[in-house]
């Protein structure tokens, strides 16, 4: 849409999976790209190649861990003015029982999810109000809206993308800023690889017999949403694959 061009779009977890497809679509229409993850040399050689690809788009990269505030305020800093942010950095740890989920994965979900998203939006809203002007885009999940069986944590820290989302977007109804929410079902992107530590099997297992979602379908969606004119908010979707009905619900080709 010719409505990005030129926008400031900031993505977290840009190095991976959906955040990575939101940069080459944001190219794709233009847009100047601020992009963010841990693994920076991720972001350098994706910066090359959409340059290269691309003329006459700004981008820039910082290597940001979402749960250190102070690195946050640090990268916003760096960036400037931020017109979309697609809060996309995220994880889930294990499938594991309640009482068997480690402390560490604990932290890592909740500081990474809930409070990295926290984080990103306080360093950027403030400008936002200011200019009365910008899109907040959460990406939550199937799964906070359905919590399943060994995922109690994950599916909560995305019930509490879901809440902030709704009540920000109160905070914000008396602006022209705009705040929405994306849910995917299953994509296939690094996400399950994390998941399951590495463990690239019990990975692919997730996607057997199904054709999930890719991250471009989704980097679709969020390009969709920020494309709108700018008195329409597409306030939430949930996007499944075609098999998908549920958070557990899918069906398996034998
Ligand atoms: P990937 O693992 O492919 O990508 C996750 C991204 O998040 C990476 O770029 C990673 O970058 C970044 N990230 C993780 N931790 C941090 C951190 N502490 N600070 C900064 N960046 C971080 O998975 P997806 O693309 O699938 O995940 C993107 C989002 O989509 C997540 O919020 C996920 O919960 C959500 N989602 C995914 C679904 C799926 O089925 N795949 C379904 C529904 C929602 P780096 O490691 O370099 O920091
Ligand atoms: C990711 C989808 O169902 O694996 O949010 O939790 S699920």
């Amino acid at each position: 849409s010719s409505r990005l061009l030129g926008k400031n779009v900031l993505i977290t977890g840009a190095s991976s999976g959906i955040g990575e497809a939101c940069a080459r679509h944001f190219a794709q229409a233009r847009s100047n790209l601020l992009l963010a993850a841990r693994r920076q040399e991720r972001l350098e050689s994706l910066k090359k190649e959409l340059e290269s690809k691309y003329s006459g788009i700004k981008i820039l990269t910082f290597e940001l861990d979402v749960r250190n505030k102070a690195n946050v305020n640090a990268a916003v800093e760096h960036f400037g003015q931020v017109d979309i942010l697609v809060n996309n950095a995220g994880l889930v740890i294990g499938l594991d029982k309640l009482e068997d989920i480690t402390e560490e994965a604990l932290d890592t979900m909740i500081d990474t999810n809930v409070k990295g998203l926290v984080h990103v939006t306080q360093a950027v809203l403030p400008k936002m109000r200011q200019r009365n002007k910008g899109h907040i885009i959460n990406i939550g999940s199937v799964a906070g809206q359905q919590p399943y069986a060994n995922g109690s944590i994950y599916c909560a820290s995305k019930a509490a993308v879901a809440s902030i989302t709704r009540a920000l977007m109160h905070e914000t109804v008396d602006t022209a800023i705009r705040v929405s929410e994306i849910n995917p079902g299953l994509v296939e992107t690094e996400f399950s690889v994390v998941r399951f530590r590495g463990d690239k099997n019990r990975a692919d297992s997730v996607y057997k017999g199904i054709e999930p979602l890719n991250a471009d379908d989704i980097a679709e969606t969020v390009i969709f949403v920020a494309g709108r004119p700018e008195h329409v908010n597409i306030a939430e979707m949930l996007v499944f694959p075609t098999n998908q009905s549920g958070a557990t619900t899918v069906y398996r080709k034998p």
